[in-house]
């Protein structure tokens, strides 16, 4: 069983009501449930095998070998596996992100999500959907979205051990039409803070945080009913305002966690002006500078070249709706 090499692929996903705070640290619940688009365009592929000759965990990143606290992380996910199926074996782990090349999206999520894959059914667990996401989750809070395809709504949960903290497809007549056109913003800005330490500092300082969290549950409600209306104009506008509501309570963080540069602004702003002469288009911003517009198929096209031209901008990406994460047959690998 444990001798072969298994390969998951997953898709990462964009939050359009964001997670951003925890109910418990150790077991990375989060305080408030999430809603997500999962990409086509951004794929990760990570092979895990679990070797008896190894002596220690090898983890290999886009071909070189993993920081230390990447390292150290997969180590800690790779024990919660090992632990539930009763071996002790080490893993050789090989992960390919398939991201557009210098775009600087973070890809935790993708990448939780297809180790988590690959590492049950190397060591022959069989979870289901549900049990599956909740594990994810141990490793990366969004990356229990990314296991399922189109739009995902991550559960909170009440349960002290987490079990019902995992996440669920939405089905939408909007999925086929829904488009996301992602402006990586470069122009050398300064490394960011990292999500995990970010989120804990808003918690801990912001003034703005208890007010953040009490409009996620009418958030999520305004977006289910906009995806059961197939309307992606009342989606589009809840997705905007939860960005910037998630954004002011870290700018309010003290000091303050400003993730948006200017040319993160200037694209609001022509999101903005895009949305007043008549194109169907909505901003979102994660934990770090570049702007994700959702739109429809018909658009993103037009989308793409107008936001292009904002100074500052390096390179689009449009990307549809993606597919559930899936384990790769052996000699299909890309
Ligand atoms: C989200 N983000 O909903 C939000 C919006 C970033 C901004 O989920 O600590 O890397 O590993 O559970 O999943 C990024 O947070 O955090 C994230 P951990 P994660 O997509």
């Amino acid at each position: 069983m444990l001798e072969h090499a298994v390969t998951a692929r997953a898709c990462a996903n964009i939050a359009l009501v964001k997670y951003w705070g925890k109910r418990d640290a150790a077991r990375n619940l989060p305080a408030a449930g999430s809603l997500s688009l999962t990409l086509d365009a951004l794929v990760t592929e990570t092979t895990v095998h679990f070797d008896p000759r190894l002596t220690a965990d090898r983890f290999t990143l886009d071909g070189g070998a993993a920081a230390p606290g990447a390292a150290a992380r997969t180590t800690a996910f790779l024990d919660l596996v090992r632990q539930r199926a009763g071996i002790t074996t080490r893993a050789e782990v090989t992960s390919q992100n398939h991201f557009p090349t210098a775009s600087g999206l973070a890809s935790s999520a993708s990448g939780f999500a297809a180790l988590a894959l690959a590492a049950t059914v190397a060591a022959g667990l069989e979870l289901d959907h549900p049990a599956l996401s909740a594990l994810a989750r141990q490793g990366s809070g969004s990356a229990a979205r990314s296991l399922r395809g189109g739009f995902v709504r991550m559960h909170a949960g009440t349960a002290n051990d987490g079990t019902d903290a995992f996440a669920t497809p939405v089905p939408s007549a909007l999925c086929d039409d829904v488009r996301m056109v992602i402006c990586i913003v470069g122009g050398g800005a300064p490394k960011q803070y990292g999500s995990r330490d970010a989120m804990s500092h808003t918690e801990a300082t912001s003034p703005l945080y208890r007010a953040w969290l009490s409009c996620v549950d009418q958030d999520l409600q305004t977006a289910h009913a906009a995806l059961a209306q197939a309307d992606l104009a009342a989606l589009g506008a809840v997705t905007e305002g939860n960005a910037c509501a998630m954004h002011a309570s870290a700018i309010a963080a003290r000091p303050s966690i400003l993730y948006w540069q200017p040319t993160t602004v200037a694209l609001l702003h022509a999101v903005r002006a895009l949305r007043a002469d008549g194109l169907a288009a909505w901003a979102t911003m994660d934990a770090g500078p570049h702007v994700k517009v959702l739109c429809h198929q018909r658009d993103a096209a037009a989308l793409a070249t107008a936001l292009s031209a904002t100074p500052g901008v390096t390179s689009v990406i449009i990307s549809k709706a993606g597919s559930d994460a899936s384990i790769v047959p052996q000699g299909h690998l890309r």
